[in-house]
């Protein structure tokens, strides 16, 4: 899934990423591009129109353009559009009462009853107790299907003794509740087209069964066809949520970048094949992030821009450039990076940058830093390669420390300059600073 529209955001992130300035003009050609892969991949027209003003008005409103770092910032701002399309954050499951219903609803074909034993499955993992109810009574097979569906997930059944899926709904959940089950899964009949006498007969059972999830199953490769069928149930029935199916195969990924902005319904669950197991939590950030190819990079991004001040992170990357890093970067390095959070996830987070070196570096061995750089002269601070045994021994004494200290402070400065010089180096592919 997304595999054009991921190609042709890398392709313009390159471009404008190889740009030390962009000009409204570079913005403007760059956003053309990304509205004609998310409308090839069917995305919906009037989420990709706003999309585009809201990522231009805010690359502009930030000021990106004249920023330090602007192919980088307007990264940042894609980023974060293309999550409030997808709807921000997570949406668990939601539960009320014992048990708790929750009736999904779809055209035939759509995943129905294999999400119902996916869901039920995955729901295992939350310590609910599920029973399969059948309310697909019109379709030769449906119930049997769900018997099935049910034996291989491991979870309850409910066995019908009537063909009216009002009344199945009416009796099924204090049968389940009788048996020790938490949970119902209502399994209803799906239709080749919206059909009135469907939604009637679903609005009765909602009505009836009273569910704390009326989930919409979309067949995800159906593109816009999705969209327009979920907002038709939304207005009938008032789902409460989406289940994305069958994202596995070639879907462009239109469904899963509209549907949230035009029924205001969020994704809950995506299905990503045919076996029990092929169920995931739905997180708008990660799929953002897979989209534009960045994985974790975009978290540090974030960290990096809360903890350094823009302007001195561009001396110091000239410096680094320039391989002019010295001892007084040293230490207002570690001291930035420090706060940060732990230095070992931070550095994980980067592709390439081994987290030896900078990982043992502890509030009191800072301190010690500290004293030794601070015993230094200036000239030793700026140009450490002058630093040879008795000025070493000189610093130890007069820092309260040893040579071998010394050393060994001497060594991970050397490393962290070796790091952070083919860090600048592979930053030129898309990392931050
Ligand atoms: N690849 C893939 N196939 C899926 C996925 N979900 C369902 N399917 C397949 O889609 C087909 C239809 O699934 P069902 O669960 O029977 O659909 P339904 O909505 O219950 O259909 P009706 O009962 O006829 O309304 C089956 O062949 C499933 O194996 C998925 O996430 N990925
Ligand atoms: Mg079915």
């Amino acid at each position: 899934m997304f595999g054009n529209i991921q190609n042709s955001f890398s392709r313009i992130f390159k471009k404008w990423r190889s740009k030390g300035k962009l000009t409204e003009e570079d913005l403007e050609q760059g956003l053309l591009e990304i509205k004609k892969s998310l409308l090839e991949a069917d995305v919906n027209y009037d989420v990709v129109k706003k999309f585009i003003e809201d990522v231009k008005e805010n690359a502009i409103g930030q000021e990106i353009l004249f920023s330090l770092n602007p192919g980088q910032m307007i990264v940042k701002v894609v980023y974060e559009e293309l999550i409030k399309i997808l709807g921000k954050a997570k949406k668990e499951i939601y539960f009320k009462g014992n048990p708790s219903v929750i009736m999904l609803l779809g055209l035939q074909g759509s995943g129905k009853t294999t999400t119902a034993g996916k869901l039920a499955n995955f729901l295992k993992k939350k310590n609910r107790k599920t029973m399969l109810v059948p309310a697909d009574t019109r379709r030769p097979g449906a119930v049997e299907q769900l018997r099935q569906v049910a034996e291989q997930a491991g979870v309850g059944f409910y066995k019908p003794d009537s063909d009216d899926p009002v009344e199945i709904v009416r009796k099924a959940p204090k049968v389940a509740y009788i048996e020790g089950y938490d949970t119902v899964i209502v399994d209803t009949q799906g239709r080749l087209h919206v059909d009135t006498a469907l939604m009637q007969e679903l609005k009765k059972m909602a009505k009836v069964a009273k569910p704390s999830e009326k989930l919409f199953v979309a067949d995800g490769m159906t593109g816009q066809d999705a969209v327009k069928i979920a907002k038709t149930f939304d207005e009938n029935l008032n789902i409460s949520g989406v289940i994305l199916t069958k994202l596995d195969g070639d879907a462009r990924g239109g469904a899963a970048l509209s549907i949230f902005s035009v029924t205001n319904k969020p994704i809950k669950l995506i299905g990503v094949g045919e076996k029990l197991t092929d169920i995931e939590q739905f997180y708008p950030d990660r799929i953002a992030s897979r989209i534009l190819g960045m994985g974790d990079v975009l978290t540090l991004i974030e960290k990096a821009e809360e903890n350094f001040k823009a302007e001195e992170a561009k001396r110091l990357e000239q410096k680094l450039r320039k391989a002019k890093f010295n001892l007084e970067d040293f230490l207002a390095q570690i001291k930035q990076i420090k706060n940060m959070g732990p230095l070992g996830n931070l550095a994980k987070m980067i592709p390439g940058m081994p987290a030896k070196g900078v990982e043992n570096i502890d509030d009191k061995v800072l301190v010690r830093i500290e004293a030794i750089i601070n015993s230094m002269t200036r000239e030793e601070r700026l140009y450490p390669e002058i630093l040879n045994g008795s000025r070493r021994k000189r610093i130890a004494t007069g820092s309260g420390t040893s040579v071998q200290e010394i050393n060994q402070l001497m060594k991970q400065f050397d490393m962290m300059k070796k790091m952070m010089k083919s860090y600048m180096k592979s930053g030129r592919r898309g990392l931050p600073f």
